[in-house]
């Protein structure tokens, strides 16, 4: 097969959409990037022999098969998912994990079952707070960690999608197939793929994947006592000119998206002298909740010479896109600025 994405690792496999596919309001299947813990399965599981289960703090647990996953009214959400690590290896002081770049992020309009509608049928029970998900991949390496994650009860009820459907096609394979969680707007750290066993706990899963990796903390903090990544933090990228490359002076269009996870874009701005000016960008394609937005603006620019051109984001509660990112340890939510600066030669 021919590869089109930039590969970190094989296996598992990271890998990440290059910013030309990022040019889409919709990122095709085929391309979205592609974040593992473990293992993805070989083959697609048998779907008569498929159940998911829902236990812990409920009134009555549950088994469902997938029809009758199907049978439940069905929910079309578009989504941006986008992972915790994305833009790390942008941050002028390294972080460890994937060296992405800018393409951990992609948005599809997925099909599924609000997972409302699952605990409703269940009934939560007095007690619970949070809920956890589990998928059937095998872990990597010797410890043998289960990729396990919880969200808040009040996310799980208010805007968590079950998907089985992406893009109008069934989950693909490597995006969890048949099943996965969206907690919307959430980045994809709380979104578990080939997911099986959904629990109610009373607090948060206590785990590697809770405790130690997905904390923002700086290196001499113990990673337990730093805060979980939950909403995307509002950010935008952009998409064309691709960087280091020479254009013809005259209009040169620059495109680029903008989101913000739970919250609304409202505003982008550009700079093309590295942010002395701004000017606002046009909006072009869909709005939709927990979805990108994506904007153009067209330069007009007869002076050769070297360029850097920045975008900065507004949400509709005022909140702005930092120029600098805050630093931590792993690098988690890069959404600075000037860390996603473009710079481009003129004639
Ligand atoms: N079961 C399982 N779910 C998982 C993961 C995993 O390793 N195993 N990785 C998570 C992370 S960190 C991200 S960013 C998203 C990536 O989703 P994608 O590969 O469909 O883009 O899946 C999440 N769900
Ligand atoms: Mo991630």
């Amino acid at each position: 097969m021919d590869e089109l994405m930039r590969v970190m690792t094989p296996r598992p496999r990271n890998a990440e959409t290059p910013r030309s596919y990022l040019r889409s309001w919709i990122t095709a299947n085929k391309i979205f990037f592609d974040r593992n813990q473990g293992e993805i399965p070989e083959t697609e599981i048998d779907l008569s022999t498929y159940r998911l289960t829902i236990a812990g703090k409920v009134n009555m647990p549950l088994t469902m098969d997938f029809d009758n996953l199907l049978s439940m009214p069905k929910a079309i959400v578009a989504n941006t998912l986008e992972c915790s690590g994305n833009s790390r290896s942008l941050l002028e002081k390294k972080a460890s994990g994937n060296p992405w770049t800018i393409g951990g992020v992609g948005n599809a309009v997925w099909g599924g079952v609000m997972l409302k509608d699952l605990l409703e049928k269940a009934g939560v029970a007095s007690g619970a707070d949070h809920v956890a998900f589990e998928g059937f991949d095998k872990p990597l390496g010797k410890a043998q960690i289960k990729f396990i994650r919880s969200i808040p009860l009040d996310k799980a009820m208010s805007s968590t999608l079950l998907a089985y459907e992406m893009n109008g096609e069934p989950l693909p394979l490597k995006h969890g197939f048949p099943l996965r969680a969206l907690a919307l707007g959430w980045t994809g750290a709380n979104c578990v793929k080939w997911l099986e066993k959904i629990t109610l706990l009373e607090k948060p899963y206590e785990g590697f994947y809770m405790d130690q990796a997905y904390r923002i903390h700086q290196p001499d903090q113990d990673p337990k006592t730093g805060e979980t990544v939950t909403d995307i933090n509002i950010k935008s990228i952009i998409t064309q000119p691709e960087p280091e490359t020479v254009l013809p002076a005259g209009n040169v269009t620059i495109l680029g998206a903008a989101y913000a996870g739970e919250a609304d874009i409202e505003k982008v701005e550009v700079s093309t002298d590295g942010g002395e000016s701004w000017q606002t960008a046009t909006f072009i394609g869909p709005h939709e909740p927990y979805a990108w937005r994506h904007w153009q603006y067209v330069w007009q620019i007869d002076r050769p010479g070297s360029y850097r051109i920045l975008s900065r984001a507004t949400d509709s509660s005022g909140e702005k896109q930092p120029m600098q990112a805050s630093w931590n340890k792993l690098g988690y939510n890069n959404n600075g600025v000037l860390e996603h600066g473009v710079s481009v030669q003129i004639g």
